[in-house]
């Protein structure tokens, strides 16, 4: 771990004589623990972010989900890395990166991520520490997702089919196998035995031949001692940088309407990927979180099923997938697109405290004449809805007909290569200044294009 970083400087972020004190200023600003979390249904654009301020960052962490996260960055020379389970701040070299107790860890894929990452000359040794607590996430789980999915036929969830919902399922029944459990390879058998035992009983479709129970505990010893040098105590980790005075900044997966208590449950992921989730997934205090930055694209995204209130079909939802090349960064899966949902952002703004947002992809929106935000929602008899409704069936009802549109001019131009706030065209700040004004959180950071020098700082 590098030394306190105090003296990092926003410079190396901008071009020169762009936005250079805005994001001196705001970098700089932020507190000593910091977090970066996904204000919609995911993929707003937080791998970007954290790879930007990690760069000012000693420590960054991830707290919750697993491989179900896709988050694509891009390092100084625009070559492109789609991370999964590592931390968004291993492109720079000084930033450890933790892999905290929350989070669910199918080890063939983490190895698999950091032998790419090797391959393009990212070092991870010494630089990616795994919590002895986290879960095993074994190939059966990965498995088990999709019978489970099949089961629910026109039901389904939309899972990434990474094993997710099964993993936290053995977490939270208590069957599950933990990192440090590898250094007992005496007893692993025994519990990997019970556990593909269990879910033989529970899935007809799930064939557990115990013959092959020998192969894959040996295959489990060989990971482990690869694993070795990269289990720690994370808990003891983060407090310690922490009372060094280290800077953490927390790397959220998915988004709070995928969150499994405040999301639009069952259509959510299995982990509390909003601010609660920091602190069970790192074992911090809540007393110690200091600036949460909610990450927010300037208009929807969604994948999987599930409520999508201001979603666009047809050839206007099309139309916005294409312009923002909208398809799954671990599945290819195409996202359903829509218009920015006020409703829910203030609701994901009420949930996490968040001190600032940063609004990406607004470049995206350049090619529309006019622009629509979803500012509130009506029962079909004409009754306000106060917030976002937890009643999936009428969540469901919510059509456009009961969602109430606002209508803002658009800008018609490329904004991709604006640095300068001041510089943007007068429709695209009075889109930021209406959002702002609407939600009551700035916004800081404004994001024009996908490579890190893409940001512009308010
Ligand atoms: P899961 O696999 O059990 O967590 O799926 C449950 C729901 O959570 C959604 N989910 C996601 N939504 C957006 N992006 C995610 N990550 C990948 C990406 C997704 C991909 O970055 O693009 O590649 O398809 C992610 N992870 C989980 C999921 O769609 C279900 O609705
Ligand atoms: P995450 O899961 O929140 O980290 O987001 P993803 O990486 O899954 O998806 C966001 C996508 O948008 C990635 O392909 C990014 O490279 C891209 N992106 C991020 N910010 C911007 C932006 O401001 N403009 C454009 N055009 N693309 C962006
Ligand atoms: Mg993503």
């Amino acid at each position: 771990v590098k030394p306190p970083s105090a003296t990092s400087s926003a410079a190396t972020l901008a071009a020169p004589g762009q936005g250079k004190t805005e994001a001196a200023g705001r970098i700089g600003g932020l507190s000593q623990v910091s977090g970066v979390l996904g204000s919609q249904w995911g993929d707003e654009g937080k791998g970007k972010l954290v790879d930007i301020l990690a760069q000012h960052f000693d420590v960054v962490a991830r707290c919750q989900g697993g491989a179900n996260a896709g988050h694509t960055i891009y390092n100084a020379e625009g070559k492109k890395f789609a991370l999964h389970l590592v931390p968004s701040g291993i492109l720079n070299e000084d930033t450890l990166c933790v892999i905290g107790n929350g989070v669910v860890v199918h080890l063939p894929g983490l190895f698999e991520e950091i032998d790419g990452l090797e391959a393009e000359g990212v070092s991870c040794k010494g630089r990616i520490l795994l919590s002895d607590r986290s879960h095993l996430l074994f190939d059966f789980h990965q498995e088990v997702d999709g019978l489970r999915e099949a089961e629910l036929a026109d039901s389904f969830i939309g899972t990434t089919k990474r094993g997710i919902g099964p993993c936290y399922s053995s977490k939270v029944i208590r069957n599950g196998i933990r990192v440090g459990d590898l250094r007992h390879m005496d007893t692993f058998p025994e519990k990997l035995d019970l556990l593909l035992s269990d879910a033989a009983s529970r899935f007809p479709g799930f064939k557990y031949d115990p013959d092959m129970l020998e192969e894959e505990v040996e295959r489990y010893k060989r990971f482990a001692e690869r694993l070795e040098p990269f289990i720690a105590d994370t808990v003891h980790v983060m407090n310690e940088s922490i009372l060094q005075k280290k800077k953490v900044l927390v790397e959220g997966g998915q988004a709070t309407m995928l969150d499994i208590d405040f999301g639009t449950y069952p259509f959510v992921t299995s982990s509390s990927p909003s601010a609660g989730g920091i602190c069970t997934g790192l074992g911090i205090a809540p007393r110690i979180l200091g600036d949460l930055i909610g990450v927010v694209k300037a208009y929807t995204s969604r994948v999987g099923s599930g409520p999508f209130p201001t979603e666009l079909f047809g050839n206007e939802g099309d139309m916005l997938r294409s312009a923002g090349h909208e398809f799954g960064t671990t599945t290819g899966r195409p996202r359903r697109c829509g218009w920015l949902d006020i409703v829910a952002l203030k609701y994901c703004c009420q949930i996490n405290g968040f001190s600032s947002l940063n609004l990406t992809k607004l470049d995206v929106l350049s090619y529309l004449p006019e622009i629509h935000l979803g500012v509130a929602y009506t029962l079909p008899d004409g009754t306000p809805i106060k917030s976002f409704p937890g009643d999936l069936d009428l969540l469901e009802q919510l059509k456009e007909s009961i969602v109430e549109y606002e209508v803002l001019p658009g800008w018609k131009c490329d904004i991709s290569s604006i640095r300068n706030y001041s510089d943007l065209p007068k429709a695209a700040q009075q889109y930021v200044e209406r959002v702002e004004e609407l939600v009551g959180v700035p916004i800081h950071y404004i994001g024009v294009g996908p490579g890190r020098d893409a940001l512009i700082f308010k």
